[in-house]
């Protein structure tokens, strides 16, 4: 059980779409695949999606941290030391997806080692999430059609729309369209990524009063205190603090200063022993947990679902899952499926997915 080698490998896989947001859009998934090699001959794997946008990191800078920095930290350290392995990554500021991706790979080979799926492990709560879909900027027509799909097709019923726009009117008609289109009985929450001032939100929401949203989601920057605080004590629904609130120790002050009354919670970014922190906090505190989506490749997501599956605080809500389902082609043997809007644990060792090495031979970047 003794780790022998840690290898970070960059791929590139185009989006059929690209995902538009407030603080960013994403037409490729210029991802790392992290490999963590033990003695016995077992691998685990996970990936790091960058995000630039959100925490400053790029596939070549994962690349580097892992190679320079972590790796040497963790060589010859076993798999059940995980706390050893969170105390020395966690000597290093940022780098959320190197850390976690190095993090989850490891759980993923430690359940390989024993036999077990991770989400046993985890917890072990069920075997599945209720799968919510994001929807990017577009048109309302546009967003309404791709919705209705995602109902059809898949049997989602719980969708994020992304809002944060300038003139806000374009994000309002786009839920008000949404209601209409799909009716009463889908859940319906919006997420701003810091778009909007507090002002801006609180007038946005109460133009939305009557549409029936179950959260709102980062519509102003955290930054902005006074505001955010302003902001939160009007709000009649839960509001979500994603990547204002990423550690134990930001959730705490964001709900403490009154800035947040719920939390998102992505394995991409604390991966299974970090989210497991953020959780735990969550549950003390009493507050909502959504799983979100850092825009995550299969790999990512089954480490989402195997995640949010163990826990009951976490299964709760859909988790965003889906989104994937844009991408042109992905790394694993055998794809997800979501069936009747569900997404399942895989039931195999670890996360119980394997890699189709001609494809990562395809996709890799760095031969
Ligand atoms: C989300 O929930 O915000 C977009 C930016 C990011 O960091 O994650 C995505 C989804
Ligand atoms: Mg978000």
């Amino acid at each position: 059980m003794k780790i022998t080698a840690i290898e970070a490998i960059p791929f590139r896989i185009p989006y059929l779409k690209p995902l538009k947001f407030a603080s960013g859009e994403v037409h490729v998934a210029d991802h790392v695949l992290v490999r963590v090699r033990t003695d016995d001959g077992v691998v685990g794997v996970a990936e790091a999606p960058p995000r630039p946008f959100t925490y400053g990191e790029t596939q070549r800078g994962i690349i580097a941290v892992i190679e320079t920095i972590f790796a040497p930290q963790v060589l010859g350290l076993e798999l059940t030391d995980r706390e050893q392995i969170a105390a020395l990554l966690g000597r290093t500021v940022g780098n959320p997806t190197a850390k976690a991706a190095i993090d989850m790979a490891v759980w993923d080979a430690l359940g390989r080692t024993l036999g077990l799926p991770v989400s046993v492990l985890l917890g072990g709560f069920t075997d599945r999430m209720r799968v919510s879909h994001m929807l990017g900027f577009d048109r309302p027509e546009a967003m309404v059609e791709e919705a209705q799909r995602m109902r059809e097709v898949h049997g989602i019923t719980t969708f994020k729309v992304k809002v944060g726009r300038r003139p806000a009117s374009l994000d309002v008609a786009v839920v008000r369209a949404l209601r209409e289109g799909l009716g009463p009985d889908v859940v319906l929450y919006v997420d701003g990524n810091r778009g909007w001032t507090a002002s801006e939100s609180a007038r946005s929401m109460r133009q939305m009063a009557d549409l029936d949203l179950a959260f709102a989601e980062e519509l102003c920057p955290a930054d902005d205190v006074l505001g955010r605080r302003w902001l939160v004590q009007q709000l009649d629904v839960p509001f979500i603090a994603d990547e204002s609130a990423t550690t134990p120790a930001e959730v705490t002050r964001e709900v403490l200063g009154g800035s947040a009354t719920a939390v998102s919670i992505k394995t991409a970014r604390t991966g299974f022993t970090g989210s497991q922190r953020v959780l735990h906090l969550a549950e003390g505190l009493g507050l909502e947990v959504v799983m979100g989506n850092q825009i995550d490749g299969q790999l990512g997501s089954i480490c989402t679902v195997a995640f949010g599956a163990a826990h009951q605080r976490s299964s709760l809500h859909a988790g965003e899952l889906s989104n994937f389902l844009d991408m042109s082609d992905d790394l694993l043997t055998e794809p997800l499926r979501i069936e009747d809007g569900a997404l399942a644990v895989r039931p195999g060792p670890g996360l119980g997915v394997e890699i189709d090495e001609d494809k990562l031979r395809h996709y890799r970047t760095d031969t």
